[in-house]
């Protein structure tokens, strides 16, 4: 677990306790940061997603206290140290409102009826923050972990059984929701769920993870920054909560001339894409170019997973590309940086590259034919960096996506 992946930010997070407790850290809580392969903007649909973990993640060291308050610090640029009281409403903009979420998810699954500690704690990140990588969520489950390892539920190394871990997630999307957007559970069904070395096909109605091997000889993804943020906290997330309301109100609409059962999953399960198609030709603008998103984007991520499993890279590419075409034209979430960099990327050599994520800015996710890496990182440096004085993306904006392990507890 201390291999190579995580030893930044935990070593970083450690120095930083040390610094500001004058004591060692009892334990560091590490949450993985995420790509999100494919099947974007249809997990508060109910509809199933694609995503794999990074071995980029939040840190966090931490002692626990006797009582329930937390104290912590970040190293990260501009955001001060937050203190609260656990159990009272989480509040405000920085950082702590994600550490109350923790908390309060765990108050509502139950999760530690006897034991109310906080703790001191110091975060370290590698992820950039706001691109599109679930560095929000990581900070939520990093202090999930943090507080069930001072309140004695989880030891290091541990690890909850699988149907645990799958509740869990739910319980600190649904505490999330409380403080952030009203995405979906795909951020913290990877970030808990995750197994190295695979992707992991998520359903929602029923509830399941299905990990699914990513070759390497076959696919290697990169995750590219656009280096324009997507601040959910301002304009992007009043976007996306948009986005959430029109899918319901389109469904609402749909469900008026197309006879099925509840939700989205037997919509697309019950009807050919053809009758889904025309469905989205009757609705008014924007709902129709909404409706069509979801219905084809659940289309893709099967098919998506299917190419996975067979090894079939240019078709997998195929689909990335067309997502990314998707989500531009028909749910109007690009930016004209994504758009430049995901065409840099496709110039470049790229199997297939679309925005991942919540779009609004953030990152592209691309599919390199393997042994290609370096040169289309080159590539998107010359072409895209460069004319934007970065010089050097490698590390902050340029990240190797090799699909890591979930969120763990270890020893500090
Ligand atoms: P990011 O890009 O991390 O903000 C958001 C949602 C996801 C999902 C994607 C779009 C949260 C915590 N995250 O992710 O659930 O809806 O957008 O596919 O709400």
């Amino acid at each position: 677990m201390r291999g190579t992946a995580h030893t930044r930010p935990v070593a970083a997070a450690e120095r930083a306790f040390r610094e500001r407790f004058g004591r060692a850290p009892e334990g560091v809580a590490f949450a993985p940061g995420r790509v999100n392969l494919i099947g974007e903007h249809v997990d508060y649909c109910g509809l199933p997603v694609l995503p794999a973990a990074l071995s980029h993640g939040v840190a966090l060291a931490f002692a626990a206290r006797r009582d329930e308050r937390v104290r912590c610090r970040t190293t990260e640029p501009g955001f001060e140290e937050v203190a609260l009281t656990l159990g009272d409403a989480p509040a405000g903009t920085g950082f702590g409102r994600y550490l109350a979420a923790a908390a309060a998810g765990l108050e509502t699954g139950g999760w530690t009826p006897d034991a109310r500690a906080g703790f001191d704690g110091a975060i370290a990140s590698d992820l950039p923050v706001a691109a599109g990588l679930s560095s929000s969520s990581a900070v939520v489950i990093a202090g999930a972990v943090a507080l069930l390892g001072v309140r004695g539920r989880l030891t290091p190394g541990e690890t909850l059984p699988r149907a645990e871990t799958m509740r869990l997630a739910l319980d600190l999307a649904e505490a999330e929701h409380g403080v952030a957007i009203q995405g979906g559970a795909m951020d913290q069904s990877i970030c808990l769920g995750a197994v190295s070395g695979h992707a992991l096909h998520i359903t929602f109605e029923p509830s399941g993870w299905n990990p699914v091997p990513v070759d390497p000889s076959r696919f290697s993804f990169l995750v590219a920054y656009s280096g324009r943020r997507a601040d959910k906290a301002a304009a992007a997330g009043r976007i996306f909560d948009e986005r959430v309301r029109q899918t319901r109100e389109a469904y609402r609409l749909v469900r008026e001339f197309l006879p099925h059962a509840d939700g989205y999953p037997a919509l697309v399960a019950n009807h050919p894409a053809e009758e889904l198609r025309s469905a989205a030709d009757r609705l008014p603008a924007p709902l129709d170019g909404r409706f069509r998103h979801v219905v084809t984007e659940a289309g893709r991520t099967a098919a998506a997973a299917r190419h996975l499993e067979d090894g079939d890279a240019t078709a997998f590419g195929e689909t990335l590309d067309a997502s990314h075409e998707s989500l531009r034209r028909d749910y109007e979430v690009s930016t004209p940086e994504l758009d430049a960099l995901v065409e840099a990327a496709r110039s470049a050599g790229a199997r297939g590259a679309r925005l991942t994520g919540a779009g609004l800015g953030g990152s592209v996710v691309l599919l390199a034919p393997p042994g290609r890496e370096a040169a289309i990182r080159a590539d998107l440096t010359e072409r895209y960096y460069l004319p934007r004085g970065i010089p050097a993306p490698a590390g902050t904006h340029l990240l190797d996506a090799t699909p890591s392990g979930p969120a763990a507890l270890l020893p500090a």
